[in-house]
């Protein structure tokens, strides 16, 4: 078997998702996710002009050599554009791979560990009681866990809470980045309010989680990670900025409230401190952003044999191609966590046919060959880029932040 063709797809129906379909001159076909939000058009370029001429002719069943090739044949390796057009690659070789030898991708990589895959939705609202409503909401649906974020008293919306975040195409319509404003002193002392509030009418049962976007200096998220030891979150997300990992060091020293990290990490050498150190209780990467299959695995067992579990980034700006990819790797992955869900519109679902299945607050990747998602192409053509950003961040007095 040869490839024949590497052809790249981008559509935009609510957001803009980079596909890539690599064709074979046995007419078994295999789709990936290359989209970095923000970014997109830097990852066709680096597909179209400097991966797509090199993959023609080649065998697509050599997965590992094709994955090495581009990861140490490009010379500059990692950085999210590269990372993101080895996994597109990776992704769409599994899809093959699986087709090929009729299985779905969870039995390629040695079978179910399990019956189904927990996910974490998103809930939030401006006010507490806005956002305690809407975690029940989700709790009806059937979710058993569930990220909240709330509007801060004093500051228009932040991260996670209004049209200006990252919720659907709020932030990114007029094509240049929205700006928040941030203050951490005004967060500090309102969330544990929000978490307090929230097991007072639900009660212990359901998994809270909160994401604080690396806002935070490592004192500050060792200050916050203590306030809300009483109410024994599932995790606190991203404290503090990534680069600065030995700053982790000292929030563990200071807090049991368990930490998750990595959805902007490209490679394991960017969690290989975290991990060993056990510094983190949950790993972030995604199969879009991490190198495809064949990346998240490698990190994902190197994980395990630190107890450090699994937990794939997953908003809706992952396509539901590579949540098709992290479905199956959540099925079979002995160190699973949970899988973050923010589900797609109706439109997206059509333009990505996929077999993985919804049920209440689990997914499972379905029995299709491969991982079983597909593209109507003729549907996403009605769908053309458009550029589209995340927002930014600032102070109150105008300093650029962390978004
Ligand atoms: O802000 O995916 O945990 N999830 C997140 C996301 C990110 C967006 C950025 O692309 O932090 O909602
Ligand atoms: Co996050």
């Amino acid at each position: 078997m040869k490839i024949t063709d590497v052809k790249v797809i981008v559509c935009s129906p609510g957001r803009n998702f980079v596909t890539v379909k690599i064709l074979t001159d046995e007419g078994i076909y295999g789709i990936g996710d290359g989209t970095v939000n923000g970014r997109e058009l830097s990852v066709v370029s680096y597909l179209q002009d400097h991966v797509a001429p090199l993959l023609i002719g080649r065998d697509p069943s050599r997965i590992e050599d094709i994955w090495q090739y581009l990861y140490r044949g490009a010379y500059w390796r990692r950085g999210p554009i590269t990372m993101a057009a080895i996994s597109a690659i990776d992704m769409a070789l599994w899809d093959i791979k699986g087709k090929v030898a009729n299985m779905p991708l969870y039995q390629l990589l040695g079978g179910a560990s399990r019956e189904k895959v927990m996910v974490y939705s998103h809930a939030q609202g401006m006010t507490i009681e806005e956002a305690v409503d809407a975690v029940g909401k989700k709790r009806d649906e059937g979710y058993v866990a569930i990220r909240a974020q709330v509007g801060i008293p004093g500051l228009p919306a932040i991260y996670g809470t209004g049209k200006g975040s990252d919720q659907g195409k709020g932030g990114m319509v007029d094509a240049l980045p929205n700006e928040e404003v941030w203050s951490t002193s005004k967060y500090m002392g309102h969330i544990p309010k929000l978490f307090a509030s929230l097991r007072d009418t639900y009660g212990d049962d359901l998994h809270l989680l909160h994401d604080t976007h690396h806002r935070l200096t490592p004192i500050e998220a060792a200050r916050l990670g203590k306030d809300l030891e009483p109410f024994r979150l599932f995790w606190l997300e991203d404290p503090v900025p990534a680069e600065l990992q030995e700053g982790y060091r000292l929030i563990r020293q200071h807090t049991t409230t368990p930490i998750a990290l990595g959805e902007i990490f490209n490679t394991i050498w960017d969690a290989k401190l975290l991990i060993e150190e056990q510094l983190i209780d949950y790993i972030r990467t995604t199969s879009v952003h991490a190198g495809g299959v064949t990346g998240l695995r490698r990190i994902f067992d190197f994980a395990s044999i630190y107890h450090v579990r699994t937990a794939c980034h997953g908003p809706m700006d992952v396509s539901p191609v590579a949540m098709g990819a992290n479905v199956h790797i959540d099925l079979w992955v002995p160190n699973f966590g949970i899988q973050e869900f923010s589900g797609y519109t109706p439109l997206m679902h059509e333009v990505f046919p996929h077999a993985w299945k919804q049920d209440g607050g689990y997914l499972h990747p379905g029995e299709a060959p491969g991982h079983g998602v597909d593209i109507d192409e003729t549907l996403a053509a009605k769908y053309p880029y458009e550029r589209a950003y995340l927002p930014v961040n600032r102070l109150e007095d105008g300093t650029i932040w962390h978004w």
